[in-house]
């Protein structure tokens, strides 16, 4: 025991001198509650995320390579603003919100990188060869569940791990090794306690229940994973959100006293904070392959991005943006001019009334 003891202490040094906010080890095994992810799917919750219906390996990381035996959970800091600022703000300012994980680098390389050298530094504390696998977002693990048993925080009512100290705007990844070690299994106390601020906030009723996320109704997934028409009721509830949403985090009062990332790549770029859409329009239209580079945005892919400013125009009440819709009206992309069209009734609506 004392060998796991050692070694695990070690492991944990390397991951937070690797620069991870936090580090905390389970057991690779079944995962008792796995019903939760099976009734999420049988409900739909998953929406178009075929991904997710891989139940069997994401309830069990062994199903992946039976030998792996310990799940190293990591944590890592990505706010960079102030936590003053805040989508609703932005939205009463007339201006557009990129979530917080998305207005620096993109998050995978990075974290995928500092890993891998985690990992290699890992294998050199062994005499024999090991084997090892990183995820960050990349694999069929339930990250929140196994970072949740090892102490990393625990899930709160709007489905985010919640660590005590930096709150809920971190990012989770692993190493899976085939080596045992002195695990956590600490499960940390739920501090949600009578609270239910992010279900009462969330704009499109999206939190169905305890933790539970309808992706279908998310604003998260409507503005990222979707690539399809959004409907106009829908689309009126996205508000200023042009990529991801915030919102049930922004009002956790665990984000409260949320500290600013180490990380340098997590800096915001200038142009992606509190977009003014006309101008922000413009840049993506112009500018695409510029913005792309090393963004998160690249996910919803350049169309994906200009009708969810279109969706964000509709949303403001502005008729300064009829003509730019008006033009759109004509778009070959025929989820653009849907777009444009519902945009320009919503903002005719708020005139009469
Ligand atoms: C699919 C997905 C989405 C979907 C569905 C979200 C959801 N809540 O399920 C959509 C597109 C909507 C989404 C949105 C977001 N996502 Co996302 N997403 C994922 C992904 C790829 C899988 C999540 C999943 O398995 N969902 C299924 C449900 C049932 O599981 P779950 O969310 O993990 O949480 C449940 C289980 O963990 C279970 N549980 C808790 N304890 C235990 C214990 C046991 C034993 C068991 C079995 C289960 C269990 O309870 C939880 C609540 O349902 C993960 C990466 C990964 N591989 O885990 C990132 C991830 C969850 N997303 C992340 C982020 C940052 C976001 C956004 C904040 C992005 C944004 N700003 O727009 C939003 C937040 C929305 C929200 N309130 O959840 C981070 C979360 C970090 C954190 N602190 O929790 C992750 C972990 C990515 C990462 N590597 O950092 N996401
Ligand atoms: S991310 Fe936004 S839409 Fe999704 S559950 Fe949270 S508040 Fe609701
Ligand atoms: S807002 Fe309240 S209920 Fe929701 S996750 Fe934060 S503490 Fe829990």
């Amino acid at each position: 025991m004392k060998k796991y003891i050692d070694l695990t202490s070690q492991i944990k040094k390397i991951i937070l001198s690797n620069g991870f906010d936090s580090v905390g080890i389970s057991k690779a095994h079944e995962l008792k509650d796995s019903s939760f992810l099976s009734d999420w799917i049988k409900k739909k919750f998953h929406a178009d995320m075929e991904y997710m219906e891989d139940v069997e390996k994401r309830s069990d990381v062994r199903k992946i390579n039976r030998n792996f035996k310990s799940v190293i959970s990591c944590t890592i800091n990505y706010n960079s603003l102030d936590i003053k600022k805040n989508s609703s703000d932005a939205m009463r300012n007339g201006k557009g919100w990129i979530s917080r994980y998305a207005i620096g680098d993109d998050y995978h390389k990075i974290i995928q990188k500092k890993l891998k050298i985690a990992s290699s530094q890992i294998k050199d504390l062994y005499v024999e060869n090991i084997n090892s696998r990183v995820y960050v977002d990349t694999g069929p693990v339930l990250e929140r569940a196994y970072a949740s048993m090892s102490g990393l925080g625990w899930i709160g009512k709007n489905s985010c791990l919640i660590n005590r100290d930096q709150g809920s705007w971190v990012f989770l990844s692993n190493i899976l090794i085939d080596q045992d070690l002195a695990f956590d299994n600490l499960p940390s106390k739920n501090l949600c306690g009578s609270c239910t601020k992010c279900i009462d906030s969330c704009p499109t009723n999206a939190i169905v229940g305890d933790k539970i996320i309808d992706a279908r109704k998310c604003i998260s997934y409507l503005t990222i994973e979707n690539r399809k028409y959004v409907n106009n009721y829908l689309a009126s509830r996205i508000g200023n959100n042009i990529y991801g949403c915030d919102i049930c985090q922004e009002v956790c009062p665990w984000n409260k006293r949320a500290t600013i990332s180490k990380l340098n790549q997590f800096n915001p770029k200038d142009e992606l904070i509190e977009p003014d859409m006309m101008n922000f329009i413009s840049i993506i239209e112009e500018d695409w392959d510029r913005i792309k580079i090393k963004s998160p945005l690249k996910r919803v892919k350049k169309d994906g991005l200009i009708r969810n400013i279109l969706i964000v125009m509709g949303n403001s009440a502005s008729e300064k943006y009829l003509s730019i819709l008006t033009k759109y009206l004509d778009s070959e992309n025929l989820i653009h001019s849907m777009t444009a069209k519902d945009s320009i009734e919503r903002i005719r609506s708020t005139m009469i009334s």
